[in-house]
């Protein structure tokens, strides 16, 4: 039986997730629709046969959806996700879980109270085949216990109303996330640093440098570059006692000619992510047709979110900052 799915903004990515769940995967079907822009909602049903619904808590309330799928603005995501737990219907939430740690409490909350797991963050690097080889490296104890992890975020550019907060709470939002992912660890402090701006960035602090201490002593060093023009390029190394491991070159292959040698590199993230989107769908799939959800869970939306809320504040006053966190609830041991 296919999993019915209703999707509360149908902008770049809500699109892109619902090509994928009606044109490569199996086992789903998008039956409703609903967007602030109503023009939008309606061109983005007619093409795929689905209902619009005028709020995102009428699509959530109707009988015909068994599962939600929400890819509106990041403010407006909390809601939403508290009316489906409400609803007793599994939800799939594109980071951010919530732009404030307060939400992310009640998400917590409502989550805990129920008993039992509903709520699934769009964390897709988790489901990345390098990513997963990374963390088994680790697992495996090749490198032996991990001592740094170095992540670089690199766009080729943003948008004009980008801001340096935005580095953190939009970008670095993933490496925060694949930092605890790879190290099995949780964050307790930190800061950031602005080198000499890019000056393609119009003023904006651009790269930033972010550092984050870990509790087992680890530290994770995120690099955000936002305008740095070649493409879209995500590096990762994790140094160990005995060993490191790198994440490859994402391109498929190496071309060597004329003395030289090359590559392609993603243009953006959706090509680059493009297989573990894949993966993190067909895997919520499966998940939400039992009635539950896999991989990132609220939890990890949370800590994500109080890390960069954290960051914001460093970025504020210049200063190391501690991160707090609330005590990790059993249903997410
Ligand atoms: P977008 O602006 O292209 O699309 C958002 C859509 O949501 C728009 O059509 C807008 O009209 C609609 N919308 C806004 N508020 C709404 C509401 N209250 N109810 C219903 N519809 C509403 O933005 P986008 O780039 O598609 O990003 C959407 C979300 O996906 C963001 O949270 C963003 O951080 C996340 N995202 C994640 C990744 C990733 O790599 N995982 C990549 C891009 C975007
Ligand atoms: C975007 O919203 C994403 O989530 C991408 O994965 C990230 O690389 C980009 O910087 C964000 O703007």
């Amino acid at each position: 039986m296919s999993l019915k799915i209703g999707v509360i903004g149908v902008g770049m990515i809500g699109q892109d997730h619902i090509r994928r769940l009606t044109t490569v995967l199996a086992g789903a079907q998008v039956v409703a629709v609903s967007d602030v822009n109503p023009e939008q909602a309606e061109a983005v049903a007619a093409r795929i046969g689905a209902r619009t619904y005028p709020t995102g808590e009428a699509l959530i309330e109707a009988h015909e959806v068994d599962a939600v799928l929400v890819t509106s603005w990041g403010p407006t995501h909390a809601k939403y996700v508290l009316a489906a737990i409400v609803a007793r219907k599994p939800v799939f939430c594109e980071k951010p879980l919530a732009e404030t740690v307060e939400e992310c409490e009640a998400v917590l909350d409502a989550e805990t109270k129920l008993g039992r797991r509903l709520v699934q963050v769009g964390f897709m690097r988790r489901f990345d085949a390098q990513y997963r080889a990374m963390k088994q490296t680790v697992e495996a104890g090749a490198i032996g216990a991990p001592l740094i992890f170095q992540s670089g975020h690199r766009n080729p550019s943003v948008p004009g109303y980008y801001t340096a907060n935005n580095a953190l709470t939009d970008t670095a939002v993933h490496d925060i996330d694949t930092a605890r992912f790879l190290l099995d660890d949780e964050p307790i402090a930190i800061s950031v640093k602005s080198p000499r701006k890019n000056s393609r960035g119009g003023g904006l602090a651009d790269p930033l440098l972010t550092l984050m201490e870990m509790r087992t002593g680890a530290l994770v060093a995120i690099e955000t570059s936002v305008n740095i023009a070649y493409g879209y390029d995500i590096r990762g190394e994790i140094i160990g006692e005995t060993g490191v491991v790198t994440l490859a070159e994402s391109n498929n292959v190496v071309v060597k000619t004329n003395g030289g040698f090359s590559g392609h590199v993603p243009v953006d993230w959706k090509e680059r992510f493009g297989a573990a989107f894949d993966t993190e769908f067909r895997e919520w799939i499966a998940a939400a047709s039992d009635g539950g959800a896999a991989g990132p869970s609220a939890w990890d939306g949370y800590v994500a979110t109080v890390a960069t809320t954290t960051g914001v504040k460093a970025i504020a006053t210049g200063a190391r900052e501690l991160i707090t966190l609330r005590e990790r609830p059993a249903l997410y041991a």
